[in-house]
Parts: structure tokens; C-alpha cells; sequence
């Protein structure tokens, strides 16, 4: 088995794991912990690219890291039939290009700089404010799009759904859906297919 995912724990490593299983190709996981203090990842992911962050993906002696650069690079290899991305000439191909990178794009980085300013006891700060109203546009954005579609790229299930699954389930967790109905029925949607709940399993 040549695939190897090196998958940090409470990370958003985890929608590679739900691809790959997706996908159903054979991979092993090779799981790594947070500092319980620092929260940051072991010294072991440095040894193996020098961002030292998860996830990272082995394929032979390739070592590849972003998440969106591995979803596209197992999807290029391993999806043909096109089951789980749009072929370039669809419809649903800018959209679905759209999502893959606002997943760490324009939607990510307000709650990601939130974060950090929440850590470093900053929140009652205009910076803090001017990203919880960029995270409220964001969460709207999806919500437009999903009472509009049935997924993100359209109306079939893609690898833009595993990617932008974390932040819409971090957004849960804070407890933002509860006047987004169409991001909520999405979010039940997708934790219900069969690869989900097998990610799950794995350990994340
Ligand atoms: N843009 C990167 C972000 C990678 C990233 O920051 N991963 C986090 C996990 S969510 C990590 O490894 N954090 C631990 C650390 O920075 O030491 C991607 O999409 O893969």
C-alpha cells in the first residue's frame, strides 16, 4: 500500500480520511497528537515536510501537503469516472473549483484569525469584530447556496462537500446554524453517507 495519510488529531486532516474513504482506495493512517499544552502538531510532521502541519500525504516517495492540493491530487489519480468532481467542461465545475478553495480561503481564515485573537485574549477588539462579521457573511454565502442547491458544486455530492465540511461543523459547534436551516439539513445530509460515519471511526 503506497498511499500514506499522516492525520493529526481534532484537525481538519479529517476530510481527507472521508475522502480517501470515499474514494475507496487503500491507504494507510498514520496518526499524530497535539501538544495537549501548545496544541500544535509533533515534531514527527516536520521530519516529513517542513511546514510540519497536517495533512500530509505520502504516495510513494511524493510527499504532499494543503488539503486541497491532495483532494485534487487523489481525485486526479484515483477518481476517473469523475464520481466525486466535476469533469472541466460541467456546469458545476467553477462552482465546484469555487468551494475546494474558499474551503481554506475567504471561508476559513475569519474564524481561523478569531481564533487565534480568542487565544491570545483579544477578542474585544475591532480586528475580532471585523472577523465575526466576515464569518457571518460567510455562513451566509452558504446558506444562499445551499437553499439554492443540494450540495455545494450543484445537485450531487463532491469532494467540495468533504472540504467544506469542517467549517460548517466548527460553526455548528458554536452553535451559528440554528437560523441557517438549508446549511443545517446539508450538514445531516452528508454525516449520514456510509464513508462519513466510517471516518468517524478512524479516530479523529
Ligand atoms: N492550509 C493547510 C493548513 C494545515 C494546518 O494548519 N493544519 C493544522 C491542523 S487543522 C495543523 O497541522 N496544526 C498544527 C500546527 O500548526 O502545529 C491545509 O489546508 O492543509
Amino acid at each position: 500500500m503506497s498511499l500514506k495519510l499522516h492525520h493529526l488529531n481534532a484537525s481538519r486532516s479529517q476530510r481527507i480520511v472521508w475522502l480517501l474513504l470515499e474514494l475507496g482506495v487503500p491507504h494507510e493512517i498514520v496518526h499524530h497528537s497535539r501538544d495537549p499544552e501548545t496544541r500544535l502538531a509533533p515534531a514527527a510532521l516536520l521530519a516529513i515536510h517542513p511546514m510540519g502541519k497536517s495533512p500530509l500525504l505520502e504516495d510513494g516517495d511524493t510527499v504532499i501537503a494543503e488539503t486541497g492540493a491532495i483532494a485534487e491530487y487523489l481525485l486526479a489519480k484515483h477518481d476517473p469516472d469523475h464520481a466525486l468532481h466535476p469533469r472541466a467542461d460541467s456546469a458545476d465545475f467553477p462552482r465546484y473549483l469555487e468551494w475546494v478553495h474558499a474551503a481554506e480561503g475567504a471561508i476559513f481564515l475569519p474564524g481561523l484569525f478569531r481564533f487565534y485573537l480568542m487565544n491570545a485574549g483579544l477578542l474585544d477588539t475591532p480586528l475580532a469584530a471585523s472577523m465575526e462579521a466576515e464569518q457571518a457573511k460567510a455562513m451566509k454565502t452558504i446558506e444562499g447556496h445551499l437553499a439554492k442547491h443540494a450540495y455545494f458544486a450543484g445537485e450531487a455530492f463532491t469532494a467540495a462537500d468533504c472540504l467544506m465540511a469542517f467549517q460548517v461543523q466548527s460553526a455548528a459547534a458554536m452553535g451559528a446554524l440554528e437560523a441557517l436551516p438549508a446549511t443545517r439539513a446539508w450538514l445531516e445530509k452528508v454525516q449520514a453517507r456510509p464513508a462519513y460515519k466510517a471516518m468517524l471511526d478512524v479516530g479523529v
